[in-house]
Order: C-alpha cells, then structure tokens, then sequence
C-alpha cells in the first residue's frame, strides 16, 4: 500500500526473447490491475546480467520488452513502465537487504542451483544474491501483489520473509506482498519435454514459441509438438503431459474451458488438435505483433516512456528509500 493505493508489481528479464510462457504466466496478467491498483512492471536488466550478455544485444531487448509491455496491452498512462537501472534505488536496496538475508535462505533458491549447474563457469555472487535485488525491487513500492509465473513463487516468499524480518526489527516499514499466479498458464512447459518449464534460454527452439514468431513458424512448432502415447484429447499431467500442456494453452488463448475442449476434439485425433492450437496462438499473438512493430518503429517515443516512467517510479523508490535509512540510522543530511 502506498498512502491508500494497492500496489501490483513485476519485472521481466531482457535477457532473450519471450516466449508465450512469459506472456500467459506473467505479462497478460499484468494488464488486470491497471484499473483498480497503481501498478509499476520493470524491465529488470540488471537481474539479467548475472549471466553474460552480449551489450548491443540487452540493449536492443531492453526496449523491446518495453515495446511488449505496451503491446500486451499496457498503457502507460495507466501503468509506470520503466528500466531498473535507470532507478538506482533498487541496488541501494538490495544492499541493504543482502544485510538482512541469510546465506541459508538464498543457497535453498531453486532457481539459484538450476542456473549455478547450467553456468558452472560462472557462479558470481548476483546469482547468488539476485532474490535480495528482486526483493528490493518489490519493496521500494510497498507491493501488495506480484504477478508472476510459478517458477518464481519460491522469490517471492522470501522476500515476504524479508520484509516481516525487517518490520520485526523496524516496525511499519515494508508492506508484505503476495505472489498471484495465472489459474491456467502459471507454468507452461516446452514442447520438446512437456515435464520441463518453456524457458526463453532453452538452446531447442522447437521447444519454444516466442510471442514475435511468425504464423508459419507457430503452426510448424506445435504440430512437431511433443504428444503422448494413445490418442485422445484427455487432461491429465501425470498421464498425458504433452496433451495436457497443449490443451492449456488452447484454454489461455480461447478461453475455452478444458471440459469444453475435450468435448471440442472427443473422437478426433492429436493432428486436429494441434492445428488448432497452433492458430488459435498465432490468431491471439497477431495484434500483439503488429503493435510490438509499430512500438518498435519509434525509438523517441519508447525513450520519451522509459524517462516517464523513471520519473513516476523514483519518487516512489526515493520515498521508501529515505524511510529505510531514517530507521537503520543512516543520517541524512540534504
Ligand atoms: P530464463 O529462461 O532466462 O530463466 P524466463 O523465461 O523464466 O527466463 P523471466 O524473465 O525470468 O523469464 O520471467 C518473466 C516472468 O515470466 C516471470 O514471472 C516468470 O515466472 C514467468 N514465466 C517464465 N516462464 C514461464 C512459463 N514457462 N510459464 C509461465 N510463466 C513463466
Ligand atoms: N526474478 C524474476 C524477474 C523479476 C521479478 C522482479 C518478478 C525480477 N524482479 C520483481 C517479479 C517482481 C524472473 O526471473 N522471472
């Protein structure tokens, strides 16, 4: 809560290009706060570099997915959109946060061993301490909600932790925030491995469909999608999780209930079906392209929006800020 404002919060890395499981379990259900909450969605460049980055390459990401954003239906008179190393007070945060994080809590991270195995070479300490700057992140704006895919529930608790450790020790400081995942499309898995989460750092890309790729190429990824034995339309991840993925996808971009597309495909078979997804997809993502291009096409005017919503967010972040360092006794003379 900022003064009487519910907060939503979120971020999405620039880190490679999205995929429909950023769009189906965290950026569509952005958009549903806008009226009722002040809502702030960061494109968090600095989560992304504790993995290497090609510069051109986090450059160019970075205003693209403020051009998604925007695309997916974020107006940014409604919602600040902004860079978060344009606001410095995130990584003044995280610090002092690292100062009330333990090395316990941060070596339990999922993701943190997921990523140290798949970047052996390069195990640096951000990896290790990147929950403390998400925290951070979330608690500049004293959040209420985070809207967030279920691979990043576990960040997201802790942070809770942190907060409630804060406010024991400082009382009032930090709103606690919660986690709100997508019913459906909290989790959408790779095509290739229907066990495996849809990542955008997959090396298949066959494995994944990315918000920008072509008709064409939607169509081809899931009719090579991988199905499971037998061949009927029938919900069940233990038994069927390829189908089972397939068909909630379908349910996010129809809106279609899964009892209602088992009844849609009863008595048809997987090739039916996975056309069907497939257009169903690309019919839903075409808008999203088309204005993604013509976002794209004017850099001025992504810039004249990353610089609003700098504004907007620092004067939140900067308010929070001043209250943690009045209440950890950093004197402040201005
Ligand atoms: P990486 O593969 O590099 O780890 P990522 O694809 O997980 O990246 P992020 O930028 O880390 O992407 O995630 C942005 C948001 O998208 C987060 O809220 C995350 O939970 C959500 N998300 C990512 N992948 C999926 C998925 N397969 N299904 C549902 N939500 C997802
Ligand atoms: N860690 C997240 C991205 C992220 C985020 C956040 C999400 C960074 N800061 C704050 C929600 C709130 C990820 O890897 N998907």
């Amino acid at each position: 809560m900022f003064g009487e404002q519910k907060v939503s919060f979120s971020g999405v890395q620039p880190s490679g290009n999205l995929t429909i499981g950023n769009y189906l379990g965290a950026i569509r259900n952005f958009s549903e706060y806008s009226e009722k909450y002040k809502t702030f969605y960061c494109v968090v460049d600095q989560h992304a570099i504790t993995v290497r980055q090609v510069p051109a390459d986090l450059r160019r990401r970075t205003y693209e997915t403020l051009a998604l954003y925007m695309a997916c239906g974020l107006d940014p008179n409604k919602n600040t959109l902004y860079v978060q190393s344009m606001v410095h007070e995130h990584a003044e945060l995280a610090w002092i946060l690292n100062c009330f994080t333990m090395f316990g809590e941060l070596s339990r991270m999922t993701q943190f061993k997921d990523k140290s195995a798949r970047h052996a070479d390069n195990i640096n300490a951000g990896l290790f301490t990147y929950p403390t700057l998400m925290a951070a992140d979330i608690l500049l704006y004293q959040t209420d909600v985070v809207p967030v895919g279920i691979d990043q529930k576990q960040h997201v608790e802790l942070c809770r932790d942190i907060a409630e450790r804060f406010n024991q020790l400082y009382p009032g400081t930090f709103t606690v925030p919660e986690p709100i995942m997508a019913k459906h499309g909290m989790k959408i898995m790779s095509l290739a491995e229907p066990t495996k989460k849809m990542s955008k750092s997959d090396e298949n890309a066959n494995a994944v469909v990315y918000i920008l790729d072509d008709r064409d190429t939607i169509i081809r990824k899931f009719k090579r999608a991988v199905t499971d034995s037998g061949s009927e339309i029938r919900y069940d991840v233990n038994e069927k999780p390829g189908v089972s993925n397939l068909m909630t996808i379908y349910s996010c971009f129809t809106g279609k209930s899964i009892e209602e597309i088992e009844r849609e495909f009863d008595g048809r078979g997987y090739g039916d079906f996975k056309l069907a997804v497939g257009e169903a997809t690309a019919d839903a993502l075409a808008p999203v392209q088309a204005d993604f291009r013509a976002y794209m096409s004017d850099k001025a005017g992504l810039e004249a929006q990353m610089k609003k919503g700098t504004e907007e967010a620092s004067w939140y972040a900067c308010r929070t800020l001043s209250k943690v360092a009045k209440k950890l006794g950093f004197v402040q003379v201005r």
